[in-house]
């Protein structure tokens, strides 16, 4: 017989987790606070985008297997993946893991399996999951099988990493790590790699903290390349050659909800020693304002100027503004007085300043930013946006234009990372 899973938050994981084992077989129970969530999901539609995930999930739903609610329901298998925010102070915001934990108390019977999916400061299971369960009349650790097996996919591709993307699955103990194990393999193609818990919340903050500090140094190389007179990204590209070297990409900084959260997991249990990463956050945060100022020396002064924006996504090719330092970059421009903001992205279809047309948000325009690499930017008539601006300036962040193109028609074309 498959077990029954419930599944506690519904959102850009637990949603896709739920309907990955619901095809699979499995009897799932949804679960969300959200009653437009739950609504939404019995009646098989959903309210995030994300590839091929309707056409997923109405199947599940129409064959009974996926059903929501805003009450878990008693289950086998209980999976929390439900947001874990960060607070003003850099801490993490805790207290859905600590409530959704709290819903199933009541629920656990002998056997069943807890998996903690939601990134998490090391030691959440340990310290908050296996505390919190021990409020039920089990003897935890010999009743209950539990383990953190971190998300690990990228938005956009969720469907396809999960199958085939390796997974690490750390236990309280071998057992429940492997009962775990066993229960991925129902459609994880990658491989499943077992061990303990705060081992397995530690790789799940490292791999992105890897990324982070990465950046960071790309970041800072490009800085010390423009105070240089030369590219950072040919060093990049170069340095790159090397057989065990392989440098990120500078940018006008990190957004998401991922990268740009998860080192402050570490740095919150780590402050004094967390060194590295604790600076590494803190220049790629820095970058909207480097740009800003770069900005402002490409035109002596922002007042009462028309500066455009092209992209304002946290990545390229999303419609995805979590956390993306353009907004930032936006709200140091708003501050400058006299100035007009004009922005432009295929992807946005609600935000201030936006142009649906890239020509109407160029025109008669000061400076154009490129924010954010979207690949439909490579459409665009590059002699039309010339001729309709004012003045004829490119800030690119992304090295995204061709320079040499640009500059043949005419752009001061400027890039983030090349001195002049
Ligand atoms: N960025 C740079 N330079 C680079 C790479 C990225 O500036 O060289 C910026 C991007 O522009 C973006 C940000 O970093 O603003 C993050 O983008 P991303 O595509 O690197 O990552 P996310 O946040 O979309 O997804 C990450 C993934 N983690 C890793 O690749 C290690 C994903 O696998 C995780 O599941 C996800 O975080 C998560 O949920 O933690």
């Amino acid at each position: 017989m498959k077990e029954k899973i419930c599944v506690l938050g519904l959102g850009y994981i637990g949603l896709p987790t739920a309907a990955m084992f619901a095809s699979n077989g499995f009897d799932i129970i949804g679960v969300d606070v959200n009653e437009k969530v739950v609504n939404a999901l019995n009646k098989g539609e959903i309210i995030i985008e994300e590839p091929y995930l309707d056409v997923m999930v109405r199947d599940v739903v129409v064959s009974g297997k996926l059903k929501a609610s805003v009450k878990p329901e008693v289950s086998d298998v209980y999976i929390i993946a439900v947001p874990t925010p960060i607070n003003e102070d850099k801490t993490a915001d805790m207290s859905y893991v600590i409530s959704a934990t709290r819903s199933i108390v009541p629920l656990v019977k002998k056997g069943d399996i807890i998996i903690l999916e939601s990134t998490s400061p090391p030691k959440t299971v340990e310290d908050i999951i296996v505390p919190i369960l021990k409020e039920s009349s089990l003897d935890v650790e010999e009743d209950l099988y539990i383990a953190h097996s971190p998300e690990r996919v990228i938005p956009g591709k969720i469907l396809f990493e999960l199958v085939e993307n390796n997974r690490i699955v750390g236990g309280i103990d071998e057992e429940s790590a492997l009962k775990v194990k066993k229960l991925y393999q129902s459609f994880v193609k990658g491989e499943i790699y077992t061990t303990n818990a705060t081992t397995a919340e530690m790789c799940k903050l490292t791999e992105n903290t890897f990324r982070d500090v990465n950046i960071a140094l790309a970041n800072e190389l490009a800085m010390i390349c423009e105070q240089m007179n030369i590219n950072v990204w040919d060093v990049i590209k170069f340095s790159n050659k090397h057989p065990r070297v392989n440098l990120h990409q500078p940018g006008p900084g990190v957004g998401g909800h991922c990268i740009a959260v998860d080192p402050w997991f570490i740095v919150e249990k780590f402050p004094e020693t967390a060194k590295m990463i604790t600076l590494s956050r803190t220049i790629n945060d820095s970058m909207p304002e480097y740009v800003f100022n770069r900005s402002r020396k490409i035109l002596g002064t922002l007042k009462d100027k028309k500066v455009t924006i092209l992209g304002i996504t946290y990545k390229p090719d999303v419609d995805d503004m979590r956390e993306s330092p353009i907004i930032e970059l936006i709200e140091l421009l708003e501050e400058v007085s006299g100035i007009t903001i004009s922005i432009h992205d295929p992807y946005v279809q609600d935000f201030k300043y936006l142009e649906k047309d890239i020509y109407t948000a160029c025109k008669d325009s000061d400076l154009v930013i490129l924010g954010v690499n979207h690949k439909l930017f490579s459409d665009a008539n590059m002699d039309r946006i010339y001729k309709d601006m004012k003045q004829a300036n490119i800030l690119d962040t992304r090295n995204f234009f061709d320079e040499k193109a640009l500059v043949e028609i005419g752009f001061n074309y400027n890039l983030l990372g090349k001195g002049k």
